[in-house]
């Protein structure tokens, strides 16, 4: 799999993924994310998670400033449906995928970021939406994803002041959901993309797929949503397997 922006290997059923433009502080340009989306709408079943990290000093500076033109209102429309058509395509493709992060987790960066279902932030990392300094507002998610994370009230004020939460203060708000030394991120996430390997792929799918979607319903909906996905992961052999597996392991 070769791409101009990323670099991506497989390797026991784990896809890593790695933004590979260090001199913009993979900034995500056009190309990054036609690579992106090229990627995953070619990810075979034999990867069963994904891992995505940057490669040099940052994870993602966010969007490619240096691409901006004017644009007219329907084409900037447009642009940022291409970034959510990407990230649903991250976030719902029916695999798990984690994140490593250090140094900047910045706008389009942290967009990115919270596109994915395990976030392992390292020591370094710092998230940012400085979008109102830019003159622009967010387009690739954020007022969704980062909003259900952190709340529209905070989010808001994020966004009014530009303030940087640092590793610790993104941890306690649920950017990351492990937070390790300096250097550690990728380690840590490969550790338990494997470990996440091992489920049930159908138990996996449900939990990615059902439970977001599950939290826009109404309480009927969402319980009757539940009972389908129960239904799916719960009837199938690999379910009836594990669970004889359990009851007749020994006990030492
Ligand atoms: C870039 C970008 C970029 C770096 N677009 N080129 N994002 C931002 O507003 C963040 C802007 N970037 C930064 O704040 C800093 O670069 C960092 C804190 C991320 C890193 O600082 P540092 O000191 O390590 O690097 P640098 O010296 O600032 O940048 C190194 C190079 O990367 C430099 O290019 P060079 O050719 O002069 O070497 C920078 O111009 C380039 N670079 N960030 C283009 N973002 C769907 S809507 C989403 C909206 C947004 O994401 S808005 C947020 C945009």
């Amino acid at each position: 799999m070769n791409y101009e922006n990323i670099l991506v290997t497989l390797e026991d059923s784990i896809a890593h993924i790695r933004l590979n433009r260090p001199a913009k502080r993979n900034a995500v340009n056009n190309g990054l994310l036609e690579d992106l989306e090229a990627c995953f709408d070619s990810l075979g079943a034999d990867a069963t998670v994904v891992v995505i990290s940057g490669e040099g000093a940052h994870f993602s500076a966010g969007l490619d400033l240096s691409e901006h033109q004017i644009r007219s209102p329907f084409e900037v429309l447009q642009h940022s449906q291409w970034w959510h058509r990407v990230f649903q395509k991250i976030q719902f493709g029916g695999r798990p995928v984690v994140s490593a992060l250090h140094g900047a987790v910045v706008g389009g960066g942290l967009e990115l970021a919270t596109s994915t279902h395990v976030r392992v932030a390292d020591k370094t990392t710092f998230y940012q939406l400085p979008e109102g300094q830019r003159g622009i507002f967010v387009g690739g998610g954020a007022s969704v994803r980062v909003s259900k994370i952190i709340g529209p009230d905070r989010m808001t004020e994020m966004m009014l002041t530009g303030r940087r939460y640092n590793a610790e203060d993104g941890y306690r708000l649920g950017l990351s959901h492990y937070l390790v030394e300096e250097g550690k991120a990728l380690d840590e996430a490969l550790l338990l993309a494997r470990q996440i390997a091992t489920n049930a792929p159908l138990s996996n799918w449900a939990s990615i797929t059902a439970v977001a979607n599950i939290g826009d319903m109404s309480m009927a909906n969402g319980l009757y949503t539940e009972s389908l996905a129960a239904a799916i992961a719960q009837s199938s052999d690999e379910a009836n397997r594990r669970m004889q597996e359990f009851l007749n392991r020994k006990k030492g």
